[in-house]
């Protein structure tokens, strides 16, 4: 496949309520899309970076800077393009694994599309619907968590997850066992929020049945979530930590978790990702495709990964509605707590053109 060029795009949309973690608080998700063209046809990548630094090192600046000036250069100049070349092109480049993601993401897209194909079919789906958890920010107060926990319990969600940091963990968790009762589906996000001298304290989450605590401890730390999983009965699953298949590997050899949340950008792409999925099956550790806010395109190929057959726990594959009021594609709607997964070709979802004009606040095109 030739690849004639890439369009970059910046976007900016609001979300529904304001989503607060331990590293911050969003308003809005601003983000950037890739438009890979070919003489057979367009695929779309979506970059899970955001604005600031905050979660991992890239950001949506960084992210465009190197794509501009160095990934998409590279891959224009390497020859015929496949999805499964992309990596390999851009291996010379050190990290921006979520800038190399968007890439590959757009190029797979254009490709199945051609080959009318789709992404569950080509990653290995086993399934027609996937299970549906919702990841809930720290709140000013209890009871205005307890009310936005009831309205995603009413509207179907079969898991919920809780954010957490240094005093907003025992009580929260406490207060939403009390009221919705222990058969909820019930796991805590640090996001790195924590330190090995907290194990006394996470420990108090023992009693709680969790499904699991996501990344209690810096990112680096693959000893300290090991020996942190010796100090407590809540299972430890790594998110940040988990930047390709060999960390993947290289954690569960070494005990630092006994789950693993399965982001695609994180690890540089959808194939890494099934990768990871394939290493984690391997060791008989479950894994669940976790999320960056993305749009109808994102949340289109997570909903594919989700459905292979080693995610068995719901992952954070909420409704479209979950963060936005009007997203650029079809929305993805909850039925039972399930959305389904897209059969059309490639991502099965395009832009609605009108409304992605609407909340595009930037535009470029890059071709050799
Ligand atoms: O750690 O899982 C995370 C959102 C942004 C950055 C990191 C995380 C999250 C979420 C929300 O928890 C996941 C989603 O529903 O998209
Ligand atoms: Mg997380």
């Amino acid at each position: 496949m030739k690849l004639s060029g890439v369009e970059l795009r910046r976007v900016r949309m609001p979300l529904v309520a304001p989503f607060r973690t331990s590293f911050g608080t969003q308003t809005e998700r601003e983000l950037l899309l890739l438009r890979a063209v070919t003489p057979s046809g367009e695929g779309w990548g979506e970059c899970v970076t955001m604005a600031g630094p905050l979660y991992s090192s890239e950001y949506n600046d960084g992210a465009e800077h190197v794509l501009v000036n160095h990934l998409i250069p590279a891959l224009l100049h390497s020859g015929d393009v496949t999805a499964n070349k992309v990596a390999p092109s851009l291996a010379k480049f050190k990290g921006h694994r979520m800038a190399k993601g968007a890439l590959e993401m757009a190029v797979l897209d254009a490709e199945l599309r051609a080959a009318d194909r789709s992404f569950a079919a080509e990653l290995g789906s086993t399934r027609d619907s996937v299970p549906c958890g919702v990841s809930v920010g720290i709140m000013d107060s209890i009871p205005q968590l307890l009310d936005v926990v009831a309205g995603y319990l009413d509207e179907g969600y079969l898991r919920i997850k809780l954010k957490i940091e240094p005093g907003w963990d025992i009580e929260p968790v406490r207060a939403v066992r009390e009221r919705f009762g222990d058969d909820v589906l019930l796991q805590v996000d640090a996001n790195t929020a924590y330190t090995l001298g907290d194990a006394p304290l996470l420990a108090r989450l023992d009693p709680f049945g969790l499904l699991l605590i996501e990344q209690p401890l810096e990112e680096e730390d693959v000893l300290g979530h090991a020996e942190l999983a010796r100090r407590i009965r809540t299972p430890v699953c790594l998110d940040e930590t988990i930047v390709s298949a060999r960390a993947a590997a290289d954690a569960i050899k070494l005990g630092a978790c006994q789950i693993v949340n399965i982001k695609p950008g994180r690890v540089g792409g959808y194939l890494e990702a099934r990768r990871v999925h394939d290493v984690c099956a391997a060791h008989g550790v479950p894994v669940w495709c976790g999320g960056m806010i993305e749009t109808g395109l994102g949340r289109a190929a997570n909903v594919a990964l989700a459905s292979l057959p080693g995610f068995t726990l719901p992952g954070d594959t909420s409704g479209s509605d979950r963060f936005y009021r009007t997203d650029i594609t079809e929305p993805f709607v909850l039925d039972a707590g399930h959305l389904p997964v897209p059969a059309g070709p490639g991502l099965g979802v395009a832009p609605i053109p009108d409304r992605l004009e609407e909340v595009t606040t930037a535009k470029r095109w890059i071709a050799s």
